[in-house]
């Protein structure tokens, strides 16, 4: 899988593929990641990547054609001239959820245009971008933070990257078993000043264990995202033990 990034600071990618899971997928070679710099295509003796918007206004606006000479440099590197996602980051996207992710993770990688100043021409948008991906509603200085994020989740559902073969199942079980949030997690010490460790966590009771961490899952879920809740079960993904523990809940 390949990802080719279009930036103006390829400098703020490069310490990302260094350290982690991201390092492990590349020195793997199961991810290859390229940047691309508009200023490196500009024809001009200032490198202008940018100019004044028509029409006025603050800011500066992205020029196409040197992200389009790049994006052309990226599709004939990938030896797929025409054909892969181009994905913008822009907070009018779609959300960028585990299932995004996961279908980016079954494909072949996409180009990653990340957007500076006040935006990138529309004109660029409309002739090559497929797809726009946000990661919320709130706004960046740029599209870099983004493309990292979505690169990040689809890395580690990559089989193989994390390494924990079993770690990989049971994450992306979590992640696809109803969409619940997660269950609070301990390690050592059992004690810390006044506070224990669950001690069903110590009893060794597997059977316990996976349903205690269930029943914490709907607890979390249904305080701070009852929506996710009426999503699963509209997904038929609650048992009726579930069900019975929410009941349990709601009578308390
Ligand atoms: C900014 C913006 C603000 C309000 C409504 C729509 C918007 N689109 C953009 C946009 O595309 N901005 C470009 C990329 C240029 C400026 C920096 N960029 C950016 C991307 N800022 N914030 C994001 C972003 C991307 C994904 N998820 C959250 C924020």
């Amino acid at each position: 899988m390949r990802f080719d990034l279009l930036t103006i600071f390829p400098e703020l990618i490069a310490p990302h593929l260094e350290s982690g899971i991201t390092r492990r997928a590349f020195a793997s070679g199961q991810v290859q990641v390229k940047c691309w710099n508009p200023r490196d295509f500009t024809e001009d003796n200032y490198r202008r990547i940018d100019d004044r918007p028509f029409g006025g206004g603050p800011g500066m606006v992205m020029l196409v054609e040197p992200l389009e000479r790049a994006l052309a440099a990226a599709r004939m590197d990938r030896g797929d001239p025409s054909n892969c996602p181009v994905i913008h980051f822009s907070p009018s996207g779609e959300r960028l959820t585990q299932a995004v992710a996961a279908e980016l993770a079954a494909g072949e990688g996409a180009v990653l245009v990340c957007g500076r100043y006040e935006g990138i021409d529309q004109r660029f948008v409309e002739r090559h971008v497929t797809r726009e991906i946000s990661l919320g509603d709130f706004v960046l200085s740029g599209g870099e933070l983004p493309a990292l994020a979505l690169l990040d989740a689809v890395t580690r559902l990559l089989p193989g990257v994390l390494g924990d073969e079993a770690s990989h199942q049971q994450d992306s079980f979590q992640a696809d078993s109803g969409g619940l949030l997660d269950c609070p997690h301990y390690s050592r010490p059992e004690q810390l000043g006044e506070d224990r460790v669950p001690a069903v966590l110590l009893s060794g009771h597997h059977a316990q264990i996976a349903r205690w961490r269930r029943e914490q899952q709907l607890r979390y879920t249904q305080e701070r995202r009852p929506d996710l809740i009426d999503a699963a079960r509209a997904a038929g993904r609650l048992t009726a033990d579930d069900e019975k523990w929410l009941r349990t809940l709601r009578d308390q």
